[in-house]
């Protein structure tokens, strides 16, 4: 095992009631999603992550996304106040889970971010400034980090639902990024891969040691990842996708 431990939630029922910004409405197959979701579950596995799954939950749609509602850290974790009003009570239940493993800090009002805002990178984290998370958030949390260690860079995401649709680490120092919705120069000191112009969705990858878990749906930034020697597991997440989620979205991995 590799000490690492996620907690995921299984896909509401009422995941077509989700939050969308910049989709269309399309139907959720929610038996689909599912069964997606339990490959997902298995990449992590696979990869020698311990696996926490909590029960779906009818009255929250968009909990399958569980990275929004909190930021791991090595030493704490930091329970956000996310942007969207329908899934505010989200964060109670995760802080309930992460209270055995961390230290916790909560992000209070007037500042709301949501966890695929938060790109960590050693002890630095990169925050979008988005349609969710705003820079009283920022504040807040370089209170709580700056004692730690930690450094808190606000990065302007346009285009996109979050900082991780658009940017996602793939090596200790390698950065996946969609450059037409965040600007490399935000990330000093970081090489890039870019995602194929083609596949605009395509940044959005879970690193697990030296593997990525990587959607199935995009076979061109695919070839420049493998093309730069890196492993991965290929799932498909194309029902969630309609949910405008990605792969980080869906697990909170962290150092047990
Ligand atoms: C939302 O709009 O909040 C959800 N439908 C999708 C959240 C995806 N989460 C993520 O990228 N971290």
């Amino acid at each position: 095992m590799t000490g690492l431990i996620a907690i995921t939630r299984q896909v509401s029922p009422a995941i077509n009631q989700c939050e969308l910004t910049h989709l269309e409405r399309q139907p959720i197959d929610w038996q689909r999603a599912q069964a997606q979701h339990r490959e997902y579950v298995e990449a992590l596995r696979s990869l020698g992550v311990e696996v926490v799954s909590l029960l779906p939950r009818l009255d929250l749609p968009d909990s399958v996304f569980v990275e929004d509602a909190a930021v791991v850290l090595d030493d704490c974790a930091i329970i956000t106040r996310p942007g969207a009003d329908s899934r505010k009570s989200e964060t109670d239940l995760i802080a309930q889970v992460l209270f055995p493993y961390r230290r916790l800090f909560h992000i209070q009002a007037p500042a709301t971010v949501d966890g695929g805002d938060v790109l960590v990178v050693g002890k630095r984290l990169f925050v979008g400034i988005s349609s969710r998370s705003n820079q009283d958030a920022v504040e807040q949390m370089q209170g709580f980090l700056t004692p730690l260690g930690y450094t808190v860079h606000p990065v302007k995401v346009t285009g996109c639902l979050h900082l991780k649709s658009a940017v996602t680490q793939v090596g200790e120092n390698l950065l996946l990024v969609n450059p037409t919705w965040v600007d490399r120069d935000g990330f000093p000191g970081m090489q890039f891969i870019d995602i194929d112009p083609s596949e605009a969705y395509a940044a959005n990858a879970v690193l697990v040691g030296d593997h990525i878990i990587y959607p199935s749906a995009f076979p061109q930034t695919r070839k420049r990842l493998e093309a730069a020697g890196i492993k991965l597991v290929a799932v498909d997440a194309s029902e969630l996708a309609k949910a405008e989620g990605a792969v980080t979205c869906c697990s909170l991995v962290f150092n047990k």
